[in-house]
């Protein structure tokens, strides 16, 4: 018989899990000599498989007793149709960092995970069209398109280790949605597997930039967060690689200095603006603290702005960067304008921006956020909660995509003082950001993180239409079940 788990149940505030489901089985030998069956011993794993039953930020551990590493979509198909069959709950999972927990069983959901399915690759240079496996890691997959003069579309901190599978899955933003769009600008067509009697593979949209022929069906699995199907293949359009890539950071004062630096980068950089980033000064000082990282603004100021763009000629993009920085400093709006001059300079103005993840795990415990605001509201929630909080956090920092109106709020504190910040923390601040029109999960998705908040400024009309959705794709409810659908 299968032995349980090891792990702990980690930090997990006791509200947010709901009961164990018992229309789901439990899996036994029989189960386990099918999916050998289906995938080689090799491939059906129930020992050493607690870093695919913990989540990157530590926060969930599940009791999934045994892990699936198919390598193909009939692979995936026959498992489908067999826990249909029995009706055994399914967690789809890719590259695991994921922040709010969504691809980790919440009780004991058999884990499938889609790391093996990495053989197809297929770039057309003229078209810019990619078709590939789900399992391919992101950077791996800009390399790739790299050879042929093309990017990715989007870029993550989580690069190195996040498969496009569950970039599509969250439909991941990242740095350049400002300047490229989200996900479903560059989604053309997938192939996903259903959970259902049949273990259906379907293949939605096509490789054609233009295909009015049906509905775009494909798009409700972009940020579907494996609830619907487990999504198999894509295909998508890559963006030219930009010959000139600029960055510049500024030093600005207030807020409101920021909003007006970010309409002044619309218009003076205008097409080849790429991204436009935050950090508050709280945010420098965890990577100052915890990392020993030191600020390129030599002067402290309340907000960093890293600007950048990307385009084609390097004269012609460095004269706008510095003309738009003079305009800022002249007017001025910033106190500090400083452009990079070189690859390593570049690098250490994203190394900032890029490191303030892992520089507040070092604090303790974290409280994550990924909140769309208007930009009218968008730090009045940080400078709210800082007062809300006051001595009980360790630290609340904002950074984000300020361009795209994205905020990552977090707050740190010590393992002592968490259940206290949590309540001063939730529900106010998600009540906080619907009331001020903003979204909850501007990326990082629900998971199980916001699970009891999802509903929050949903009609039940919306909350109605989405569940016969659910039912449609997934008769059974076998498909990441306990998380938003
Ligand atoms: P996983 O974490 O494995 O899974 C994510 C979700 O997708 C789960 O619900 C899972 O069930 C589902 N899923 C996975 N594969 C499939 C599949 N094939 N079919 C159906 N469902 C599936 N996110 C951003 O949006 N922007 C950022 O800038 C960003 N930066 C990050 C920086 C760091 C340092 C870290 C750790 C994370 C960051 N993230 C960011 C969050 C995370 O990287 C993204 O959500 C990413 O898209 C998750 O991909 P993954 O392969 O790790 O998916
Ligand atoms: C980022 O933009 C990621 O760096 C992670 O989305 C945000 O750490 C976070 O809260
Ligand atoms: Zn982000």
């Amino acid at each position: 018989m299968l032995k349980p788990s090891r792990l702990s149940r980690g930090l997990r505030f006791a509200s947010q899990t709901p009961p164990r489901d018992t229309r789901y089985a439990r899996i036994n030998d029989a189960d386990l000599k099918n999916f050998e069956k289906i995938l080689g011993k090799s491939y059906v794993k129930t020992e050493e498989i607690d870093s695919f039953n913990k989540d990157w930020t530590k926060w969930y551990s599940g009791n999934g007793a045994c892990v699936l590493l198919p390598s193909t979509s009939e692979e995936i198909s026959a498992i489908l149709r067999h826990c249909h069959e029995r009706r055994i709950a399914v967690v789809p999972q890719a590259g695991n960092t994921g922040l709010v927990g969504g691809g980790i069983p919440v009780h004991d959901e058999v884990i499938l995970s889609v790391r093996r399915m990495n053989r197809e690759f297929d770039f057309d240079p003229d078209t810019g069209v990619l078709s590939c496996d789900v399992g391919h890691v992101l950077e791996e997959l800009e390399g790739k398109v790299g050879e042929f003069g093309y990017m990715m579309p989007f870029d993550l901190g989580a690069k190195g280790s996040c498969l496009i599978g569950g970039n599509l899955s969250t439909c991941a933003g990242g740095i350049r949605l400002l300047r490229y769009g989200s996900l479903h600008s560059h989604l053309l067509g997938l192939r996903v597997v259903l959970p259902d009697a049949k273990g259906s593979l379907v293949e939605f949209g096509s490789e054609l930039r233009k295909d009015n022929t049906s509905l775009h069906a494909h798009h409700l699995f972009l940020g579907s967060e494996g609830q619907l199907g487990v999504i198999t293949g894509v295909k998508m359009t890559c963006v030219t690689k930009p010959i000139s890539v600029q960055s510049a950071m500024l030093g600005v004062n207030t807020f409101d200095e920021c909003r007006k630096i970010l309409r002044i980068a619309k218009t003076k950089l205008g097409e080849i603006l790429s991204s436009f980033e935050l950090m508050d000064r709280e945010t420098i000082g965890v990577l100052e603290d915890n990392l020993q990282f030191s600020n390129v603004i030599k002067t402290n100021p309340r907000f960093n702005i890293l600007v950048e763009t990307s385009g084609t000629n390097i004269d012609h993009d460095r004269e706008k960067v510095d003309n738009f920085l003079e305009y800022c400093l002249s007017e001025r709006l910033a106190n500090d304008g400083v452009q990079a001059k070189s690859a390593e300079e570049h690098r250490l103005m994203w190394r900032l921006r890029e490191s303030a993840t892992i520089a507040l795990t070092l604090d303790g415990i974290v409280f994550k956020n990924d909140f769309s605001l208007p930009l009218h509201s968008f730090y009045q929630l940080t400078e709210e909660v800082r007062a809300r909080v006051g001595g009980a956090a360790k630290r609340v920092v904002c950074y984000g995509h300020m361009g795209d109106g994205n905020s990552h709020l977090n707050v740190t504190s010590t393992k002592e003082n968490a259940d206290r910040v949590y309540k001063m923390l939730y529900p106010f601040v998600y009540e906080w950001v619907v009331k001020h029109g903003g979204s909850i999960s501007a990326e990082h998705g629900i998971g199980q993180l916001k699970r009891p908040y999802v509903n929050l400024g949903k009609s039940t009309e919306e909350r109605n239409l989405i569940r016969s959705l659910k039912t449609l794709f997934d008769p059974r409810e076998i498909l990441n079940p306990y998380k938003f659908l």
